[in-house]
């Protein structure tokens, strides 16, 4: 009869038996990852087509809206909301698709928090 070596002498469950390191279990729920969606400013794009799209797609008052797009025509970008992957994603796109169709330069983009 073949002998094991000792050091295949583990229980086949336990894979720390062998090196004497200990793992441990996690037990705390990984948070998924968020992603601040921005716009930009540009010269061209009017200020009250990005008001209606902060409105649209963002459901912000207008008075809300107003005040983001200020932000962004002063200080260059604003964050306009932080969603998941895929909620930002597809903020990105109905935004981009939007002010495309309507021939307008405004980009917007995301970004992890
Ligand atoms: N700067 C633009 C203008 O003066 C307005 C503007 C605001 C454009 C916000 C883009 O993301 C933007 N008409």
């Amino acid at each position: 009869m073949t002998r094991r070596p000792d050091i295949m002498a583990d229980r086949e469950d336990d894979p720390d038996s062998r090196t004497g390191l200990a793992t441990q279990t996690r037990t705390k729920t990984a948070r998924p990852p968020l992603y601040k969606v921005m716009l930009l400013n540009d010269d061209y794009t009017p200020m009250e087509f990005v008001v209606h799209i902060l409105e649209r797609f963002f459901g912000l008052s207008h008075a809300q809206a107003f005040e983001i797009m200020l932000t962004v025509h002063k200080k260059g970008l604003a964050v306009v909301g932080v969603f998941s992957f895929e909620i930002a994603e597809t903020k990105v796109a109905q935004v981009m698709d939007f002010a495309r169709r309507h021939q307008h330069p405004l980009q917007c983009t995301m970004e992890k928090e």
